[in-house]
C-alpha cells in the first residue's frame, strides 16, 4: 500500500514550484488560469467518457447547448467538442477530404498557418502548399485565388488570429474565393474566435468572423480565451451533414458511432466548458476581450516609447517586438532568467507576449521592468 500522505506532500511540493498564471510570469503562452467553476465541474464529472452518450446522455445535451451558445457568434450550431485546436484542425481537413470530389490532394494556406495544419497534412499524406505572406498582413485574396486556380486544392485554410502575430485573415474575402471555386474553406480561429466578434462589434478591428457563404468550418478553442480547462475546443460546420463526416462507425459501442479523433473523450472538460461559458456568458467574453485589447495596447505603447525596441502594432492582444541590443532568442532567454516566460515569433525574429485573460497591467509592468533591466548598460 502506497503512502498517500507522502504522495500528497510530494505533489504539494511540485505544485508550489509550478508557475501559476495569476502570478504574472506566464506571458507568452496561449493558455490561461481556468475559471473556478470549470475546475469544480471538471472534478465532479471526472468519470465521464464523452464518447458514450448512451451511458452519459448529459454529454450530448451539454455539447448541443455549448455549440448553440458559442455558435451564435458565427451563425452555426452544428459541430462538435474536441480536445483542442490541433484536433479541430486535423478533423476539419479530414472532413474536407471526405467531402471533396475531383480535387487534387493539396491544401492551400498562407505561410502564417499553425503547425497543426502541417501535422494534419502529414498525417493524411496531403501536400500543404504555403502562400508566402508577410506575417504582419492578412493574405491577399487575389493571391489566394491565384493559388486556388493553380493547385485545385481540396481545402483552403485561413487563420483568424495567427499564432505568431495575431493577424486576422479576411474571412469574407476568402469565403468569396472558396464559393467561386467550390472549395472547402476552414477558418482556424483557435485564438481569435472569442475575441474577433467583439472587437469587430466595437469597431476595433475591420475583419469579422462568421459563416459567410463559402466558409465550411470554423474552429474556436475554449481552453485559450474561453477560460475552460485544457483540453477544450469547438469545431463548427456550416451544416449538419458535415458533422456526420467527422464520425466513424463503431458497432461495439452502445451508440454504434464515434465522433471526433479521440476514442475515449474527456467528458469532464466538456461539462466544465459548458459551466464556464454559462458563468462568463457572451457579455462576459465581450468585456474580457476589450480588457485584453486595452492591456495589449498599453504594452505596445510602453514598448514603442523605448528606443531599444522595435514593436509591431497588435491587431489582437498579441504583442511582438525585437530588441536592438539582443537577437530575439537571446532576449527571450534573458527574460526567462528574470522569471518572465515569453514565446518566440520566428517568422518575425521577435519575442511574443500574449495578453491572455489572466494578464494584468501589473504583470505587464513587471515585464517592462525586466526588459529595462536587461537593456541597462
Ligand atoms: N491554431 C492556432 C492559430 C494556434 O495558435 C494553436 C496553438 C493551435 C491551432 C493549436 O491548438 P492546440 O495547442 O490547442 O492544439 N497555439 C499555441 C501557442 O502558440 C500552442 C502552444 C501552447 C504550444 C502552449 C506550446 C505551448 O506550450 O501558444
Amino acid at each position: 500500500m502506497e503512502n498517500l500522505d507522502e504522495i500528497v506532500s510530494q505533489l504539494k511540493e511540485w505544485y508550489s514550484r509550478t508557475p501559476k498564471h495569476f502570478e504574472g510570469a506566464i506571458l507568452g503562452s496561449m493558455t490561461t488560469w481556468p475559471h473556478p467553476i470549470g475546475v469544480y465541474a471538471y472534478q465532479l464529472f471526472i468519470h465521464v467518457n464523452g464518447n458514450d452518450p448512451v451511458v452519459f446522455p448529459i454529454v450530448q445535451e451539454l455539447e448541443k447547448e455549448l455549440l448553440a451558445t458559442v455558435g451564435s457568434l458565427y451563425g452555426s450550431r452544428y459541430g462538435l467538442f474536441t480536445s483542442g485546436g490541433t484536433e479541430s484542425n486535423i478533423l476539419a481537413l479530414f472532413v474536407a477530404k471526405r467531402v471533396s470530389r475531383g480535387k487534387s490532394d493539396v491544401v492551400v494556406a498562407p505561410s502564417t498557418v499553425h503547425a497543426s495544419i502541417d501535422k494534419a497534412c502529414l498525417l493524411m499524406g496531403s501536400r500543404l502548399v504555403k502562400i508566402p505572406v508577410n506575417p504582419l498582413s492578412p493574405v491577399d485574396p487575389d493571391i489566394l485565388e491565384k493559388y486556388v486556380r493553380d493547385y485545385n486544392p481540396f481545402a483552403v485554410v485561413v487563420t483568424a488570429g495567427t499564432t505568431e502575430s495575431g493577424v486576422v485573415d479576411r474571412v469574407k474575402e476568402a469565403s468569396e474565393v472558396a464559393l467561386k471555386h467550390d472549395v472547402y474553406l476552414h477558418v482556424d480561429a483557435a485564438f481569435g474566435g472569442l475575441l474577433i466578434p467583439f472587437l469587430h462589434k466595437h469597431g476595433i478591428i475591420d475583419s469579422d468572423l462568421s459563416f459567410y457563404p463559402g466558409v465550411s468550418s470554423i474552429s474556436v478553442d475554449l481552453h485559450k480565451n474561453g477560460r475552460a480547462p485544457i483540453p477544450s475546443s469547438l469545431l463548427f460546420f456550416r451544416d449538419e451533414t458535415y458533422v456526420g463526416k467527422a464520425c466513424f462507425e463503431m458497432n461495439y459501442l452502445p451508440s454504434g458511432m464515434n465522433c471526433g479523433l479521440l476514442g475515449t473523450r474527456p467528458g469532464a472538460s466538456l461539462v466544465a466548458s459548458w459551466a464556464v461559458v454559462k458563468a462568463i456568458g457572451l457579455e462576459g467574453y465581450e468585456k474580457q476581450a476589450l480588457l485584453q485589447q486595452d492591456t495589449a495596447l498599453y504594452l505596445f505603447k510602453e514598448l514603442d516609447s523605448r528606443e531599444f525596441v522595435e514593436v509591431f502594432k497588435p491587431v489582437l492582444p498579441i504583442v511582438v517586438w525585437k530588441s536592438k541590443l539582443y537577437d530575439y532568442v537571446e532576449m527571450v532567454k534573458k527574460l526567462f532568467e528574470e522569471g518572465i516566460f515569453l514565446y518566440k515569433s520566428p517568422s518575425l525574429q521577435a519575442a511574443r507576449a500574449v495578453i491572455m485573460p489572466h494578464v494584468t497591467k501589473a504583470h505587464v509592468d513587471a515585464l517592462l521592468k525586466a526588459l529595462d533591466k536587461i537593456h541597462a548598460r
